[in-house]
């Protein structure tokens, strides 16, 4: 196609309880940059990195939740068309950790076959 700027593209998603540093991972990963305080997400809820993987242009579109992770509902169509899922959790945070269950549980219903990353 003309004018594409990418050989491939992969919807990514990022879960986990609040608070455990997605915003902040995603951040580091598209941005290379870190924020000590609270990053709200406003407007834009996704981000793009382009990798270059094997001489093709592989681009990642990182979708972050807007909060509301804190409900613990995450309506079904942020899932649709997603390729991999990164669930957070923190380490100092033992109880982020057992929800990740859940957060597993929530994906396998609303996706079918993605691929799943702990982070
Ligand atoms: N010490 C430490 N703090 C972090 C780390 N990652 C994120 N944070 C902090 O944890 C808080 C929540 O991060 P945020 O990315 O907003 O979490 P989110 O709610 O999961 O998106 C912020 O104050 C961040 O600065 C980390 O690796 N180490
Ligand atoms: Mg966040």
């Amino acid at each position: 196609m003309a004018g594409r700027d990418y050989d491939h593209l992969f919807k990514l998603l990022v879960i986990g309880d609040s608070n455990v540093g997605k915003s902040s991972l995603l951040l580091r990963f598209a941005e290379s940059s870190f924020s000590g305080s609270y990053i709200t997400t406003i407007g834009v809820d996704f981000k793009i990195r382009t990798l270059e993987m094997d001489g093709e242009k592989v681009k990642l579109q990182i979708w972050d939740t807007a909060g509301q992770e804190r409900f613990r509902t995450i309506t079904s169509t942020y899932y649709r068309n997603t390729h991999g899922v990164i669930v957070v959790y923190d380490v100092t945070n033992r109880e982020s950790f057992a929800n990740v269950k859940r957060w597993l549980n929530e994906i396998s219903q609303n996706c079918d076959d993605v691929c799943k990353i702990l982070g």
